[in-house]
């Protein structure tokens, strides 16, 4: 039934719960996860020269040019050859879709379709591991000890593009430049949407529809994920 890799994307707004929902689908399925937004902030943690440039605009919630992003996730996809993989955070824009369709073909696009009010409350208590993406809120899920990470005990920290001036400019980029790219997805007839305020709701119903795409891990699996 389940005859080949999946390549996946989970999209919406800023704070709708990708990374939230992504955690849970790589425990439960084993999936890749990749987040654009994780590997841009490794490359900040390290200096790197693409880092550097990259946070100019994230601090002011711009987008990264596209040249740039394409190039990085490319790059981070070629690495993955034998594991279904789960895209979050890319494609962005619709040149950036265009670019990843030139190269691989798209199974399946989920989007969280999640109201811009609930989101804004969210993001100012979000509290993140920088190492791990492992992400946390002070008043959903707060971390077991206050300013540590569960798995490694390491320090959390808060991003800097979680201001609210800056939460504010993600949220018009998003619609205007990430948006069009539902239309995209929804023309190539691969668009999932998935309406709610919750995401202890919205992920059983992600659970059940990659279920018919994929199967799940079992528990002796996942502790090796
Ligand atoms: P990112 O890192 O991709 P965004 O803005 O797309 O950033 P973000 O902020 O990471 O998305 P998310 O992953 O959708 O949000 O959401 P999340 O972290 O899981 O949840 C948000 C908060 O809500 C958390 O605290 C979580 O615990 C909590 N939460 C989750 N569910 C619930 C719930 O049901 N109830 C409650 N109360 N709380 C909940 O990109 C960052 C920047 O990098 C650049 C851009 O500058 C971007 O702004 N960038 C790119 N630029 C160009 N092209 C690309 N492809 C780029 N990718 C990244
Ligand atoms: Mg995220």
């Amino acid at each position: 039934m389940f005859s080949k890799l999946l390549r996946a994307i989970i999209m919406g707004p800023p704070g709708s719960g990708k990374g939230t929902i992504s955690g849970r689908i790589v425990h439960d399925f084993g999936m890749k996860h990749l987040s654009s937004g994780d590997l841009l902030r490794i490359q900040i943690m390290n200096s790197t020269a693409a880092g550097l440039e990259a946070k100019k605009f994230i601090d002011q919630g711009a987008l990264v040019p596209d040249e740039v992003m394409v190039q990085l996730i490319l790059n981070e996809l070629r690495e993955i050859t034998n594991h279904s993989w789960l895209l979050d955070g890319f494609p962005r824009t619709v040149p950036q879709a265009e670019a990843l369709s030139d190269k691989l073909d798209i199974d399946v696009v989920m989007n969280l379709d999640v109201p811009f009010e609930t989101i804004k409350q969210r993001l100012t208590a979000r509290w993140v591991h920088p190492g791990s993406g492992r992400v946390y809120n002070l008043d959903w899920n707060p971390p077991q000890i206050p300013g540590k990470d569960d798995v490694t005990g390491e320090q959390l920290i808060q991003r800097d593009d979680d201001k609210p001036e800056t939460v504010t400019a993600r949220l018009r980029n998003y619609e205007n430049q990430t948006k069009p790219l539902l239309e995209f997805y929804s023309a190539a007839g691969k668009l999932v949407s998935f309406h709610g305020t919750e995401s202890n709701i919205i992920y059983p119903k992600v659970k059940d529809f990659l279920a018919t795409k994929i199967p799940p891990v079992t528990d002796d699996q996942s502790q090796s994920v």
